[in-house]
């Protein structure tokens, strides 16, 4: 099968032999997922722009510095904390302008969809970021499923929110549930995928199980965790962090060196990790898939639409 937008991130071109040796170990205990692919990789050495160098962060990088506020404001809250959350059964409703609504199982949403793996930048709008090798399913899959109806322009994304599992909700720093936003066509761009896994294995509390969405050329924010309800609206919808603070955190959210946050240039970013990548990058323009994703904004003006 063709992957697209995984070409230009292969373990073959990317893995530098320090730490190819290091990925072996960690995932000598994970199947046949990535071990083909890695055996191939032989002795590679980094080449190109490092800032291109898609080299995935560890799995105890991922999964212990995370933001999912519903457990925490620390970066080890949710590593922590998350563990209390119930992610079985799951469900997410789906309702709005669509052909289908209803309330989906986990399982029924997965039976309908092919589980590929797509290793993508995280940046997040505080300026540290991370490579991640997500397992998921493109979102445009699921909202073909249910019939997009003529009218839909915006999706709405919620994430769970259960007081007794999530200890963050007693602290009214957003206005729960955490809320999320996509114009139509963002939503179904296929680099907009759900994500189910990390390294092959399924994905980890912290990281938004057991299912999230992630946009990698926005600032992290936008890719939602933990989903419980999906709606096609006509009208642009209310956002957390745009709601918390609209000059900082925009709806649009496009990674974009000339738009500083108010408090802090985003000119730079710094890679999570050890060694040659913890220096800082140089930010860039929509974290790096401009090829895939300007023209979904031609005309536009990315500093007032920030
Ligand atoms: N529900 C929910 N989703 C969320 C967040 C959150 O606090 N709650 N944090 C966001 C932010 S700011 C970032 S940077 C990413 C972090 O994802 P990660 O922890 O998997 O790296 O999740 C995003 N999704
Ligand atoms: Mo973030």
């Amino acid at each position: 099968m063709a992957r697209r937008y995984t070409s230009k991130l292969t373990w073959d071109d990317v893995t530098p032999e320090h730490l190819y040796l290091n990925r072996r170990q960690i995932m000598a205990g994970m199947g046949g997922v990535l071990g083909a692919g890695l055996l191939g990789a032989g002795a590679a050495q980094a080449q190109g722009d490092p800032r291109l160098a898609l080299i995935p962060n560890e799995w105890d990088e991922i999964t212990g510095y995370n933001n999912f506020y519903e457990f925490g404001t620390g970066k080890d809250d949710p590593a922590r904390n998350a563990h209390m959350m119930t992610t079985e059964p799951w469900s997410i409703e789906i309702d709005g302008l669509v052909d289908n609504p209803g309330t989906y199982s986990l399982e029924d949403i997965l039976s309908e969809v092919e589980i590929e793996e797509r290793i993508y930048r995280l940046r997040c709008v505080e300026r540290w970021s991370m490579v991640v090798p997500w397992n998921g399913f493109e979102l445009a899959d699921l909202l073909n499923r249910v019939g997009v109806q003529e009218g839909a322009r915006y999706v709405a994304f919620e994430t769970l929110a259960r007081p007794e599992e999530m200890p963050g909700l007693r602290v009214p720093v957003i206005d729960w549930p955490y809320r999320e936003g996509l114009r139509l066509d963002e939503a179904m761009h296929p680099l907009t995928i759900m994500a189910t896994g990390i390294y092959g294995r399924d994905i980890p509390n912290q990281n938004g199980a057991p299912i999230r969405l992630v946009v990698p050329w926005k600032y992290g924010y936008k890719s939602i965790k933990s989903i419980v309800r999906i709606s096609l609206v006509e009208e642009q919808p209310v956002t957390a962090w745009n709601t918390y603070a609209p000059n900082e955190y925009g709806f649009y959210s496009n990674v974009n060196p000339e738009r500083d946050h108010p408090r802090w240039s985003q000119a730079e970013e710094r890679r999570i990790g050890g060694g040659l990548f913890s220096r800082n990058f140089p930010t860039l323009m929509f974290n790096g898939y401009e090829e895939e994703v300007a023209s979904l904004y031609e005309g536009m003006d990315l500093i007032e639409f920030h």
